[in-house]
């Protein structure tokens, strides 16, 4: 019986590899959610993704996107993927937290210096530590995209000091890294979905946003915010996300098509986010944004005051996680 099977294994294998390459590729849906908009660099990297699977599937698989959280919030659309429900999702890794508190490390401020040190982390050692941990909540990681280093937007006053925070009310994302910092640098901060933010801002139920350049820019908050504080307090990764019951049901070869042009894509999507960064911030100020730097030393002061956020945070996100994170910095930096 056991040798029956194992010849018609070996069979069914020589078999497999005799046939063309695309034997293992089957016709594929796969809907994409995303709660920026399509002129986000998100959709160039989307159309680099769809290009490499339409050349690699031979037009097999159909790819939808759908914008501007459509199919849910971040977190939503998540969790449909864990239910099989939907394919996929770009999302930033802090409404997640409370799925994997692990992610809670990127949610740390002023982790990272610039972008060539967030690349060498996402895409080195310890980004695949973190992408391994996602299968066990029916996850994948297919790569490591860019959302980018946060900028505070208002409509009160410029953000030159800590104290022009005092009782600012400031949405932050569904995590709570980013309220603790915020109520620490004494602002009223309120968690809300993406998607909720423009009306919030536009009714003038919050004052003040974080995010991006790009994000700033094709959300259109630049409509409903007048002051713009180059703050720089966290850089924020998306995830590209997949489902892991879905993906379960695709052959290994269809698999590392998902992952290969996933990585294709990465690398079009910060390409294009890089560069239209400074495109982003000289459109925010022509649309009449007033622009302000931080001092050093209110940069300084900013960043003793949320260092005890680390201390208090380091437990729920894993000592381990925040102390390995910190290793690969150290050595990068060291290097
Ligand atoms: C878009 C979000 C967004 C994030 C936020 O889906 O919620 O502020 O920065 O860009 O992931």
């Amino acid at each position: 019986m056991r040798k029956a099977l194992l010849t018609s294994m070996a069979a069914a294998f020589a078999l497999s590899t005799a046939m063309p390459a695309l034997a293992q590729v089957e016709e594929r849906t796969i809907r994409i959610s995303n709660g920026v908009n399509e002129d986000h660099p998100v959709g160039d990297g989307v159309d680099a993704f769809k290009a490499c699977v339409d050349e690699a599937t031979d037009g097999a698989w159909t790819v939808n996107a759908f914008w501007g959280s459509s199919l849910g919030d971040d977190l939503d659309a998540t969790q449909q993927l864990r239910s099989g429900t939907l394919e996929a999702v770009i999302t930033s890794t802090s409404p997640l937290v409370g799925i994997e508190p692990a992610l809670g490390v990127f949610d740390l401020p002023f982790l990272f210096a610039n972008e060539e040190e967030a690349d060498a982390i996402l895409d080195g050692e310890f980004g695949d530590y973190v992408s391994d941990m996602m299968p066990e909540h029916n996850l994948v990681n297919l790569a490591w995209w860019e959302n980018g280093f946060r900028n505070l937007t208002n409509s009160v006053r410029p953000v030159e000091s800590v104290e022009d925070l005092n009782g600012m009310r400031v949405r932050v994302m569904q995590n709570n890294i980013f309220l603790d910092t915020f109520e620490t640098l004494g602002a009223n901060a309120t968690p809300m979905a993406f998607g909720e933010v423009f009306t919030a801002l536009e009714t003038g139920a919050i004052d003040a946003q974080e995010n991006p350049f790009v994000t700033i820019d094709t959300s259109q908050f630049y409509e409903v915010q007048d002051y713009l504080s180059v703050t720089r307090h966290a850089y924020t990764p998306f995830m590209f996300l997949f489902s892991k019951p879905v993906w379960d049901t695709y052959s290994e070869e269809e698999q590392n098509i998902l992952v290969t042009c996933a990585e294709q894509g990465r690398d079009e999507q910060r390409r294009v986010s890089r560069e239209l960064s400074d495109q982003s911030l000289a459109k925010l100020r022509e649309s009449g944004m007033q622009v302000n730097e931080l001092s050093e030393e209110e940069q300084e002061r900013i960043r003793e005051q949320v260092a005890e956020v680390y201390e208090r945070h380091a437990e729920n996100i894993g000592p381990e996680v925040v102390e390995r994170m910190q290793t690969a910095l150290e050595e990068m930096r060291n290097q």
